[in-house]
């Protein structure tokens, strides 16, 4: 049995999009198992670069099956766009090819008007979301409001769920937001057109998912967003609505976890986080400047400037205990080069006591002053490197320093944005 899930270890934008597309190659199915358009991977093969925020990243290997795993928030419309793009850049994208589970939860136009309109209340206090309705969708869902695939394939349900629904969100966006209220036909009739276009590739994933475990196939489970931004362990309330971290599969895809055998995190060499909340090792001076245009460190989905700080090795400990992480991926070595002196966290100094774990308490991280080492850098020759051998030495005592610290093993190093810019280490 083989399942391999592939998670962010820091605030998402790791390279996972990246790294799927080039697991997928020896994988039979990548499944999304939670988040929805909110996230955006990049896979760049050849010449060509592909952004993907909703369909599972192993969408561009030929003989790859994608699945959408209920755990997932789905925004129809989004979904038919990105399924329309892909086909214009010459990808298949059909029901054989991609399966959707029969119970995600949709977004709807109301969601992403609460999401702005919550954002703008909080003020200086805003979370930085990207306003595709992921917080108010899920927040239906465990309200037991929420509407799900399988509703829109009936229409009598669909109907009765969305008066409901309209009422009770008309009243809260006249009455505490004064703004417009929603318009049932107008958002009726059009996903009664989502629901005919969904409608063959709608399917019980988690039978599908099991099938293809039971019967030998490889299957990897592709997380969005990252640790630091799951709903329980990450830097909460400045978090996502879901959980990337790898024990998100088991409820987001339906599988039990006897049947996932490896955890791989994915962490670039440095941090960034896209949004708002804590970030001990931020920088706000030139260096942070360097990182975010050398790495092109902006939002794949909005286009927002990445925030960017130093490596905290006290986060991928974190990651590693939290996910049961089998091995690393370290992303974005390349990014690091010409820097003469870089420094790496090891701990945080908490009221005159040095701590390797991260604190619950915001409150208590705002206290925390990281604890630096400094390593001497690498040139521009790393992007070239084909082996773990290849790459500056400098580079290798990096990447075995990450091993050390963290008790991880690190299984591949990417050192560029393609596809053939990946270095297993065997
Ligand atoms: P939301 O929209 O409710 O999930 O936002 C809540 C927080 O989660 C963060 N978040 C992300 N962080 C990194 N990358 C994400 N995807 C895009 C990307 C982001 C973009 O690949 O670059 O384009 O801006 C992602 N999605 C959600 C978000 O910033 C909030 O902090
Ligand atoms: P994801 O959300 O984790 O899939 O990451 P994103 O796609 O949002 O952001 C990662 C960015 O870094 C993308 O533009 C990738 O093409 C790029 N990338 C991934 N790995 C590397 C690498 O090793 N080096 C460089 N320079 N870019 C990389
Ligand atoms: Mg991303």
């Amino acid at each position: 049995m083989s399942g391999v899930v592939v998670i962010g270890a820091q605030w998402g934008d790791e390279g996972k999009g990246k790294i799927t597309d080039f697991l997928a190659e020896g994988a039979d199915v990548v499944v999304r198992y939670q988040g929805g358009n909110n996230a955006g991977h990049t896979v760049e093969v050849g010449e060509k670069k592909y952004k993907l925020h909703l369909i599972p990243s192993g969408i561009i290997c030929d003989n790859t099956q994608c699945v959408i795993g209920n755990g997932v928030v789905i925004d129809p419309k989004a979904l038919f766009e990105e399924i329309e793009y892909l086909r214009k850049e010459g990808i298949i994208v059909d029901p054989k090819k991609l399966v959707i589970s029969d119970r995600c939860h949709l977004i709807m136009p109301y969601h992403k008007v609460i999401d702005a309109l919550s954002e703008k209340s909080r003020g200086k206090e805003d979370i930085g979301t990207t306003g595709k309705g992921i917080g108010p969708c899920y927040t239906d869902k465990h309200e037991r409001t929420g509407i799900r695939v399988c509703d829109l394939l009936h229409p009598e349900v669909f109907a009765e769920k969305l008066k409901t629904n309209i009422n009770i969100k008309n009243k809260i966006v006249k009455e505490l937001y004064n703004e417009e209220a929603f318009n049932y036909d107008e958002i009726y009739n059009d996903y009664m057109k989502y629901a005919e276009m969904i409608k063959d590739y709608v399917k019980d994933a988690s039978v599908v998912l099991y099938d293809a475990i039971k019967s030998q196939k490889k299957v990897l489970f592709e997380g969005a967003q990252g640790t630091l931004l799951d709903i329980d362990y990450g830097t909460y309330p400045f978090v996502t609505s879901s959980h990337p971290i790898s024990g998100g599969v088991c409820i987001g895809a339906g599988v039990g976890p006897t049947m996932i055998t490896n955890a791989v995190g994915v962490a670039k060499a440095y941090t960034t986080r896209v949004g708002k909340g804590p970030f001990p090792t931020e920088l706000f001076d030139e260096m942070g400047d360097y990182i975010r245009e050398k790495g092109f460190e902006y939002g794949t989905t909005t286009g927002r400037a990445r925030r960017c700080g130093w490596l905290d090795l006290v986060i991928l400990k974190y990651s590693a205990r939290i996910s049961g992480l089998t091995s690393f991926t370290i992303t974005k070595i390349d990014t690091l080069a010409g820097i003469d002196k870089i420094k790496v966290c090891t701990g945080y100094e908490l009221d005159g006591k040095v701590i390797d774990y991260f604190p619950a308490s915001l409150e208590d991280l705002a206290r925390c002053k990281p604890v630096y080492e400094e390593f001497d850098g690498w040139d521009d020759s790393v992007q070239n490197a084909k082996s773990f051998d290849d790459l500056h030495v400098n580079a290798q005592k990096y990447i075995r320093m990450i091993e050390e610290y963290t008790g991880v093993r690190v299984s591949i190093v990417s050192v560029g944005p393609n596809r053939n810019q990946t270095i297993v280490i065997n």
